[in-house]
């Protein structure tokens, strides 16, 4: 399947083996720092000099000399009008939906599964394109948990070109599939207090912890990995029963349940662990350090590491502080915050497992903006559209919105914050 890449991969090689010095440009998440991550390894081995700088999109500006070969990874397919004003040889590795005309200046190589026809939306991510990119310059099979890292990270599913990566990488021994429950590994106790996929709802409750382990019988300070299949079990049927009682969305059940993925050579072996700690790297802006952690740098584990856990108790904190804030509308659920540090992982949580069964719409107003953050379930998605919900939404505020059916989002004025609430609902009740 990966094959229908190789033309366009192939190009890309070409015009890496013509330059002198490449210009690497990615995306900040989980997804963008492994495809720099791979593309930055595959350019090291074949002793290329290059630089790697993150963006948060292509509103950002690209700088580059003419003489140098500018990279695209995880962005460039959605700006033909920014690429083509290039002025200089591009390769463009991304996943998102391809808009327009790409008119080069010089030669672009678009690698693409969209144009390949694949499905970049759940099957291939730019972490998964950079791969097929990586392994045209030489061998660099050694990559795919890398690859991985990008397509959890994208939430999309391990079928299509990802599981041919998947394969490749279990094949080599690179990874491994385990069957078992997709937390994180440490100490039963701490895992279970800390995890936000599934967030279980124990954070500060410490008491209803120590009362869900004596009645499953399982030492807290077990290694979740060391548990035996039928403690195992046991433990996979108290979670459900508790993500059903705290009213989690069904799910996100079968997300938990099935298989773990081990990564052989990487500094974190645990595939969910080590996706999380990139992703929260990058939020925090230390994307290197993300980086550096997919490169098997050890200097920077610990720090990547330290920003993770920080970044874990932020997002747990802030539910604490704001999930007793969450109204009610007629269709929708809503919660206007006040300078909170991040919008999306907060409606992310609370609509996956508090308030599951209507779209929940989390404002934060800072700096005098008003970003939203709408989320709902697959379920729900199937009659409303969040992200025409958004897009009109907003409009009628004067301010912009758009995303995807269930994960969505807008930037309006916090003066009109109620008025466009109040349209949200309306066009919810509409569509359902
Ligand atoms: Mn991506």
């Amino acid at each position: 399947m990966l094959d229908l890449l190789k033309v366009q991969a192939k190009k890309a090689a070409e015009l890496v083996e013509k330059s002198s010095f490449v210009r690497v440009f990615t995306h900040f998440d989980a997804d963008g720092i492994s495809a720099g991550a791979i593309i930055a390894k595959s350019l090291l081995r074949l002793g290329k000099p290059f630089h790697v700088r993150f963006l948060k999109g292509l509103n950002q500006k690209v700088e580059y000399d003419s003489d140098e070969l500018v990279i695209l990874a995880d962005m460039g397919s959605g700006y033909p009008d920014v690429v083509s004003q290039i002025d200089a040889d591009v390769i463009i590795i991304d996943h998102h939906t391809v808009v327009g005309k790409i008119e080069p200046m010089r030669n672009l190589a678009h690698i693409n599964p969209h144009l390949a026809g694949l499905d970049g939306t759940y099957e291939l991510s730019a972490s998964g394109t950079a791969y097929v990119f990586a392994n045209a310059l030489g061998n660099n099979i050694d990559l795919s948990p890398i690859a991985i890292v990008g397509a959890i990270g994208d939430k999309q599913k391990l079928i299509g070109g990802n599981a041919e990566i998947l394969k490749e990488g279990v094949v080599n021994g690179f990874i491994e599939e385990k069957n078992g429950l997709n937390l994180y590994s440490g100490k039963l106790r701490e895992v279970l207090m800390y995890s936000l996929e599934p967030f279980l709802d124990f954070y500060g409750k410490e008491n209803e912890l120590d009362e869900f382990l004596s009645k499953i019988k399982i030492d807290g300070d077990k290694e979740i990995d060391e548990l035996s299949k039928e403690e195992t079990s046991t433990l996979a049927n108290a979670i459900v029963l508790r993500l059903l009682k705290i009213g989690a969305y069904e799910g996100v059940i079968d997300e938990f349940v099935g298989k773990k993925l081990i990564f052989k050579k990487e500094l974190i072996s645990n595939a969910v662990m080590m996706t999380d700690v990139v992703n929260y790297c990058g939020r925090a802006a230390e994307m290197s350090i993300g980086l550096a952690v997919c490169l098997r740098d050890k200097n920077y584990l610990e720090k990547a590491l330290e920003i993770w856990r920080k970044f874990r108790i932020e997002i747990l904190e802030q539910i604490q502080q704001w999930r007793n804030e969450v109204k009610e509308g007629f269709c929708i659920r809503y919660l206007v915050m006040e300078n909170a540090p991040s919008t999306s992982p907060i409606a992310s949580t609370l609509s996956r497992y508090i308030y599951s069964d209507k779209p929940l719409i989390v404002v934060n107003v800072k700096n005098g903006k008003a970003k939203v953050s709408a989320r709902s379930t697959t379920k729900i998605a199937e009659k409303i559209d969040l992200a025409e919900v958004m897009r009109l939404a907003a409009e009628k505020v004067g301010g912009r919105g758009g995303g995807h059916k269930v994960a969505a989002g807008a930037n309006i004025n916090p003066e009109s914050v109620e008025e466009f609430l109040k349209e949200v609902d309306r066009l919810c009740c509409m569509q359902s």
